[in-house]
Formats: structure tokens, C-alpha cells, sequence
């Protein structure tokens, strides 16, 4: 058995890798303490204080069982194969490579291509957005076309899993960051406002993560 002896989670309220990681920790019943990195105004990121703690200077990054862990999907592997239950995983190759392609194409394909990070290195704030709207509804045409084939009452059959995680934090910004129209992609949009009434998605909703401070 593991014993808690109080993770902490630096994270930022809006960042979509931080919620994917908020929600696994909340959906596995571990408590933590979650310390605000702010990402946007002023760039605490960059520091040299939390880049001993995230070489990256990204958030998320988690200090649990004496390790500080980085990397949302790491985390979220780590949460798996050290607390089982409940698990996040289906159980056939077919369903997990499944859930893999989810995530990928929102881990890999959509995220880094919108991440607040990149804004800087365009000229303008219209460039960044126009470059950042390409890339993530095109990741939502593909995230539509995969799910038709996987999902049941969530992204890979009635079990709530990793690409779960992934999806709702990944369409909350594409709707509210680049106010994206997500009902284009009709089977992404009915997916999300499931989940959305599901209580760990309430629980570490943005909005809620923001009330409490
Ligand atoms: N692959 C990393 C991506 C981390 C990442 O891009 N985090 C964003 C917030 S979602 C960030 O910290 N951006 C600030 C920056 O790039 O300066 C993960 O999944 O943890």
C-alpha cells in the first residue's frame, strides 16, 4: 500500500496539462496541495527557482513519494502503475492503442501547437492566434474521426481513461482560449458536455480551481 504523505501539485488554473494531471490525482483519491505557477503574466515559469524543479520551465510538475515528477503524461503513467485503482487504462491491446491514439493527437498533435509558450516568436497577437486556431481544429477534425470509432459514454467505450483527461482540458481551451465553434466537430462536442457533467471534470474544472484561491 502506498502512504500518502501529501503530494503537491505546481500547476497553473488555465493550463490544460496541469488539468489532465489535477484530474488523474482527483479520480485516484490522492490528496494534494496545489501551488499556482503563473504561466502568463508573470512568467514565474522561467525562474531559476522552478526550473530546479521542471528543467522544462512548464508546468505541470509533481513532488509525490519523494520524487518530483514532470511531464503530464509521465505523471499520469507513474499515478498508474503505483496506484492501480481506479484504473484509467482499458483492458484489451485494441482499446488501449485506442486510447493512445487520443492522446497522442492531443498531447503531441494539438497541445505544444497552442501552448502559451509559443506566442512570443510571432509578430502578432492575430499571427499567433491564426497559426494556433489551424492547428487545433484541425487536431478536432481528427479527434472526431477517431472517436466515431472508439467512444461510448466516454472517449474509449463507458470507462472513463487517459484520453478522457485529455479531451475536456484540451476542448475547455479551444473553446475558451481561441473561441473555437467545437459543435463543428459533432462527436468531440457530445463527449465533452458528458464529461463536463461528470463531478472529477466539475471538481478541477479551471473555474473552480480559480474560486478557490
Ligand atoms: N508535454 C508537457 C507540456 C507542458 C506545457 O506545455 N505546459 C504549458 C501549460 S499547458 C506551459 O507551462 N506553458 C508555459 C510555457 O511554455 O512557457 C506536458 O504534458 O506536461
Amino acid at each position: 500500500m502506498v502512504v500518502e504523505k501529501g503530494a503537491v501539485l505546481y500547476a497553473y488554473w488555465m493550463s490544460s496539462c496541469s488539468w489532465r494531471v489535477r484530474a488523474a490525482l482527483t479520480l485516484k483519491k490522492i490528496p494534494f496541495e496545489e501551488r499556482s505557477v503563473d504561466i502568463v503574466k508573470a512568467r514565474n515559469q522561467l525562474t531559476e527557482e522552478y526550473r530546479s524543479i521542471n528543467p522544462a520551465q512548464k508546468v505541470p510538475a509533481l513532488c509525490i513519494d519523494d520524487a518530483v515528477l514532470v511531464e503530464s503524461m509521465a505523471i499520469i503513467q507513474y499515478l498508474e502503475e503505483t496506484r492501480p485503482a481506479p484504473s484509467l487504462t482499458p483492458n484489451t491491446p485494441l482499446l488501449r492503442a485506442r486510447m493512445r491514439e487520443i492522446c497522442e493527437t492531443v498531447v503531441a498533435g494539438i497541445q505544444p501547437l497552442q501552448n502559451v509558450g509559443l506566442k512570443s516568436h510571432f509578430e502578432t497577437e492575430d499571427q499567433f492566434q491564426k497559426f494556433t486556431r489551424y492547428w487545433s481544429e484541425r487536431g478536432l477534425k481528427t479527434l472526431d474521426d477517431l472517436l466515431r470509432k472508439s467512444a461510448g459514454k466516454y472517449c474509449v467505450g463507458d470507462q472513463i481513461t487517459i484520453a478522457d483527461i485529455c479531451l475536456v482540458p484540451q476542448v475547455f481551451n479551444a473553446i475558451s482560449r481561441y473561441s473555437l465553434d467545437v459543435t463543428k466537430f459533432p462527436t468531440v462536442s457530445k463527449l465533452y458536455e458528458t464529461l463536463l457533467t461528470e463531478r472529477v471534470f466539475q471538481e478541477t474544472h479551471p473555474k473552480s480551481v480559480r474560486a478557490k484561491k
